[in-house]
């Protein structure tokens, strides 16, 4: 087994997004387009000789021989030891929960989450530091400009390591050991529910669930966890077979993707609780029998009732939420009289908060929920949590929420996406917006005032780095608030993200049909974006 180094040349597409770095497969695939990618990251960082590094994937198309180059250069580049899923196996959160257990330097996550897979469909590589969590923007942003320069890359020629087996073997002077994808992760949720008495409610006999993998990364954690832990009855996990291209579907826990569960959930003798998770399994969707949970209410909500739930009995030292996502949480901190922090869009923004102590739950709008006990969302981890608040309150989803807007009040919440529009115009619709936010600011429109109207920039609390330019945010006098921003995960083109909120104090008014509650709001964003001009889009998507 000897090291080459390869001589090779830039790409000048290896920006990483809000999550990493997502490509189609085809470009992946590319000679050195990878390998390049992989040693900008290791160049980037120091100290890692000798050093254990977690990588990890999806088990989407590309999987495996990524994983396999990535062995070699770890090898090659110095690394002491590698810990590795077996069949390439590992949800994002699984991976961040093994960094953190075994005090890794650093992981390699393969995944493009929700996007479609297959040999046409979408591959991602993102990085994540010893904290378990995605790398900050000052290491993507130094990954990024290593990959603009990068001249040669070190590599081992060995043959393949074999990661169906689990066993330890060794790559020249590197260990590398792969390891069962579920165990350390389904421990970590154990310490953290009472998993006795999830058990007795769902094996009591009045209570159904359904839980819908779509084909990705959590059908052996969820099968491990829910039908051999917990004793749901077989058949609980759907669409349990991780598979290569997700059966063709996109694995995208929302209503319009996750139809199989959702057919269920809203049909005729529907079970009492069902969710889904994505492709890397770090988001989740909750359903109540024939009801919606959207993300941020069930943010607040978990927020609300932490204290029922053991590994949470001591309280919650903050929340932290995606400016996007709605302000649900912000009231349920007010009333615990703990802070809420307001990031931007991208899990990588609530490490600082975390390591620091000052946030336990964080959310964003786009189906992520978290907390503490790693550093990146975590899909099964909030459907424990939602089944621990129910097996101790013994209520519906449903009248678990309702009750909560009841005493909070319902913050009627929505996103629209407009996707596929054509990247120079979906800028000039920001830069417009951008250009227009001094003169927005103290206009009114119709019944809504506009109270403040701004490009919002972070501060982080921590460490006082600065991001500006993160969505443009007009908030109303009455607390409803229109966002508008681009998608920084896709791989075609540009989607636009329009988040709409709007306040409902009154409980009478609790049950009305959300679009129809953002009507006039969806139609204030289409008239201040000129969003019909620039996308060709006629009504919401
Ligand atoms: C989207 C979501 C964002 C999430 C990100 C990664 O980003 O809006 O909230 O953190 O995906 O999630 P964007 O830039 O497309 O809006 V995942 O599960 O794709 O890693
Ligand atoms: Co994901």
């Amino acid at each position: 087994m000897t090291v080459q180094t390869v001589s090779t040349r830039p790409f000048a597409d290896q920006k990483p997004g809000t999550s990493g770095l997502r490509k189609q497969v085809p470009t992946f695939q590319q000679p050195h387009y990878l390998q390049n990618f992989v040693q900008a990251i290791f160049d980037s960082l120091e100290g890692y000789q000798g050093q254990t590094l977690v990588v990890g994937g999806d088990g989407r198309y590309y999987n495996r021989e990524a994983i396999q180059i990535i062995l070699k250069m770890a090898s090659a580049n110095g690394f002491g030891r590698v810990l590795v899923g077996q069949g390439g196996i590992l949800s994002t959160p699984a991976v961040s929960c093994i960094i953190r257990k075994y005090q890794a330097f650093g992981g390699i996550i393969l995944s493009a989450s929700h996007n479609p897979g297959g040999p046409e469909g979408d591959f991602g590589i993102k990085y994540n530091t010893g904290n378990g969590g995605p790398a900050p923007e000052n290491v993507t942003d130094a990954i990024f400009a290593r990959s603009k320069v990068i001249d040669q890359y070190r590599i081992l020629d060995a043959s393949d390591v074999d990661l169906d087996r689990i066993a330890t073997t060794h790559l020249s002077n590197t260990r590398i050991d792969v390891v069962d994808s579920v165990t350390d992760y389904a421990a970590l949720m154990e310490s953290l529910f009472d998993f006795d008495l999830i058990q007795q409610f769902i094996t009591g006999g009045n209570f159904r669930l359904c839980i819908d993998s779509l084909h990705a990364v959590t059908g052996p954690y969820a099968k491990a966890i829910f039908e051999r832990r917990l004793n749901a009855p077989a058949g609980t996990v759907q669409n349990g077979e991780p598979l290569e291209d997700f059966g063709g579907g996109h694995p995208d826990p929302n209503l319009v993707y996750a139809k199989d569960l959702v057919k269920v959930l809203f049909g005729e003798n529907a079970p009492d609780f069902g969710a889904a998770s994505d492709g890397d399994g770090d988001r989740n969707m909750i359903l109540g029998r024939h009801f919606f949970v959207t993300p941020s209410d069930s943010l607040a909500v978990l927020a609300a009732n932490a204290t029922l739930v053991p590994g949470y009995r001591e309280g919650l030292a903050g929340i932290a939420r995606s400016m996007p996502t709605s302000q649900a949480p912000d009231r349920v901190a007010a009333k615990l009289g703990i802070d809420c922090y307001e990031t931007p869009t991208g899990w990588k923004f609530f490490g600082n908060l975390l390591d620091a102590g000052k946030a336990t739950l964080c959310g964003e709008e786009s189906f992520g929920t978290g907390s503490n006990h790693v550093r990146e969302k975590d899909g099964l981890w909030a459907v424990l949590f939602w089944l621990n608040i129910l097996a101790v309150r013994k209520q519906s989803v449903e009248a678990i929420v309702q009750e909560h807007w009841a005493t909070y009040g319902r913050n009627i919440y929505c996103r629209h996406d407009y996707e596929g529009v054509d990247s120079d115009r979906a800028n000039t619709l920001m830069a417009n917006l951008r250009n227009a936010v001094g003169t927005i600011a103290g206009q009114s429109f119709g019944s809504y005032q506009v109270d403040y109207a701004d490009d919002f920039s972070y501060t982080d609390p921590i460490d006082g780095s600065v991001s500006q330019k993160q969505g443009i945010r007009i908030g109303f006098k009455d607390g409803s608030r229109i966002v508008f921003r681009l998608s920084g995960t896709g791989t075609q083109g540009a989607t636009l993200r329009v988040y709409l909120e709007r306040y409902e104090a009154d409980p009478a008014q609790h049950d009305q049909d959300t679009q129809v509650a953002l009507a006039d709001l969806i139609g204030l964003a289409e008239a201040i974006a000129q969003i019909k001009e620039f996308t060709g889009a006629i009504g919401p998507p």
